[in-house]
């Protein structure tokens, strides 16, 4: 007889599925998988590359959401995570809300990348009312992992490239924590040569994991870095311990991708690196 419940562990992750240019779905289920995490998809959207790109199809998947994990809910199935992503409308907000509230038990992580903007702009399809959803969903997240830009959309602080200072972004996290977020990992801080992620804990605690800076910015670096620590905090890591590792892996994927020469909205070459994270959960199992 088979089991549903499956002694693996399973991450629903929630995201569009972008053909070309690595990021969101094509990021997380190889990532995921080579943690030996089961990797089950909630398509947002069907693209058929990133919106970096000048031209893109794009399709969008609202309407079939909830039909699609109304099947998942017959099955009886529960997630050790639950992360989400890049989200394209405050409907889609709102349907990810109703996921949380039909798959989350007590033991699963809620991970949220509120996937907004970066470098100060936020990104041209997102209105005022879904930064306001997005609020909402990040309220409920056991792990929100905002960038600088994102972080300050949500606290209404304005940006600027220069808050990297340990006291700023204390006060950034504190508004974050308390509007509901548990632990933040405010992701991709610049300073002097140094890409920093700060980590405050729901203790009120706080630290920070750096790493040298190379080369130019590429994209769905943000979605590698959430796909690794999503895999790390099911294994069983601390949360820095988890940063640590993601830091690493997109650091290594970084100068990879350096030496290939690949366009830098192509993203992250990760694939050849996928090995480095094998070992995730077959050390619990076998
Ligand atoms: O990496 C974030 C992201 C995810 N999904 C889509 C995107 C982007 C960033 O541009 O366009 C479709």
């Amino acid at each position: 007889m088979y089991l549903t419940i499956s002694k693996q562990k399973k991450i629903a992750v929630i995201n569009d599925f972008s053909g070309f240019g690595r990021c969101s779905l094509s990021v997380s289920i190889p990532i995921i998988s080579a943690a030996g995490i089961q990797c089950c998809a909630v398509p947002t959207a069907v693209l058929s590359n990133h919106t970096g790109y000048e031209d893109y199809f794009f399709d969008d998947y609202t309407d079939k959401m909830s039909v699609y994990y109304s099947k998942w809910e017959k099955l009886n199935l529960s997630f050790d995570a639950i992360y989400t992503g890049f989200l394209g409308s405050v409907r889609q907000i709102a349907i990810v809300e109703d996921f949380i509230d039909r798959f989350a038990g007590n033991e699963t992580h809620i991970i949220v990348d509120p996937v907004m903007g970066d470098n100060g702009r936020i990104y041209a399809t997102l209105t005022s009312e879904h930064c306001r959803s997005l609020r909402r969903l990040a309220a409920r997240a056991d792990v929100l992992t905002p960038n600088l830009t994102e972080a300050c959309i949500l606290t209404g602080i304005p940006y600027n490239e220069n808050i990297c200072e340990i006291p700023e972004l204390l006060m950034i996290s504190e508004k974050l924590r308390s509007a509901g977020s548990r632990d933040i990992v405010i992701t991709g801080i610049k300073k002097s040569g140094s890409i920093c992620n700060f980590i405050y804990k729901r203790d009120g605690s706080y630290s920070v994991v750096a790493a040298p800076s190379i080369g130019c910015e590429r994209a769905g670096t943000g979605d590698v870095f959430a796909a690794v620590l999503a895999s790390r905090l099911v294994c069983g890591d601390a949360l820095e311990e988890a940063v640590e590792r993601s830091s690493d892996f997109v650091l290594d994927a970084i100068r990879i991708t350096e030496k290939l020469e690949t366009p830098p909205q192509d993203g992250l070459c990760f694939e050849l690196l996928l090995r480095e994270l094998c070992g995730g959960q077959q050390g619990a199992l076998l």
